[in-house]
């Protein structure tokens, strides 16, 4: 049985003050759920005490190495050394903005395994893609070009955010969440066998607490990853509680 998990990612928010919405979160989750906040990198180290048996901290990118000349990047290992446990690669922000290759993601998804993380693999169609019809053609080579080798349920977690859902306030039909969400999981379980059954599908883009019901209804969602909503307690608690 797969545990759900809400995930936010705070994105380019978020300084010391802020800290006191992670304690909140931290004290106020459903522990039924499973919790992560990726934070800033500049706030990872301050966040991780937090962290216990279902709250966790993670990073929102890595570097593909572990370390080396390359100012102003941040490792795997770095990021588990600093508290860490789980980081973001892939996510359509880093892809639009930083020409994020599918092969780079890969390769970050495979760093943050070898370093002991659990990696938040992103993938999404585009609003063409979709109005083409070929969305799930798109999600399946996105996905397969993506995952790296040794992928379990313990390490590796995979977010469904449509790239036109992403901060827009749309969002897909339960519907049309629940076909991704299907393919997604028949690409798991041709690469991984069993161990498919175990990695973890989010739905990502635009999830706030009055739309959290209908979209956790359908099938094969096993949580959310979260932006916007994931900024303030009293904004992200009651979407992990719409979890339980
Ligand atoms: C998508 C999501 C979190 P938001 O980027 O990854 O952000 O919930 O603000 O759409």
């Amino acid at each position: 049985m797969r545990r759900k998990i809400a995930a936010g990612n705070w994105k380019m928010f978020g300084t010391v003050a802020d800290l006191s919405q992670i304690a909140a979160i931290a004290t106020g989750a459903d522990k039924a759920v499973d919790t992560l906040i990726c934070p800033p990198a500049t706030l990872i180290a301050a966040a991780a005490p937090h962290a216990a048996a279902s709250f966790a901290i993670g990073g929102q990118d890595c570097h593909p190495l572990q370390s080396g000349a390359y100012t102003g990047e941040i490792s795997a290992l770095m990021l588990r050394d600093a508290g860490a446990t789980h980081v973001i690669v892939g996510h359509s922000e880093r892809r639009r903005d930083h020409a994020e290759t599918n092969d780079l993601v890969r390769a970050k998804a495979g760093a943050a395994l070898e370093a002991g993380l659990t990696a938040v693999i992103c993938v999404g169609e585009s609003l063409e893609q979709r109005e083409a019809g070929i969305t799930l053609d798109a999600i399946t080579a996105e996905l397969e070009a993506s995952l790296p080798e040794g992928c379990v349920g313990g390490n590796t977690i995979v977010a469904y955010e449509p790239l036109w859902a992403v901060g827009t306030g749309l969002i897909p039909t339960p519907q049309q969440i629940a076909e991704v969400h299907g393919r997604i999981r028949a690409i798991l379980r041709a690469r991984f066998g069993h161990e498919a059954e175990m990695i973890r599908i989010l739905y990502g883009g635009s999830v706030k607490a009055s739309n959290a019901a209908e979209i956790f209804a359908a099938a094969d969602v096993d949580g959310a990853l979260v932006g916007g909503a994931s900024l303030k307690a009293a904004d992200f608690l009651p979407i992990i509680a719409a979890l339980a």
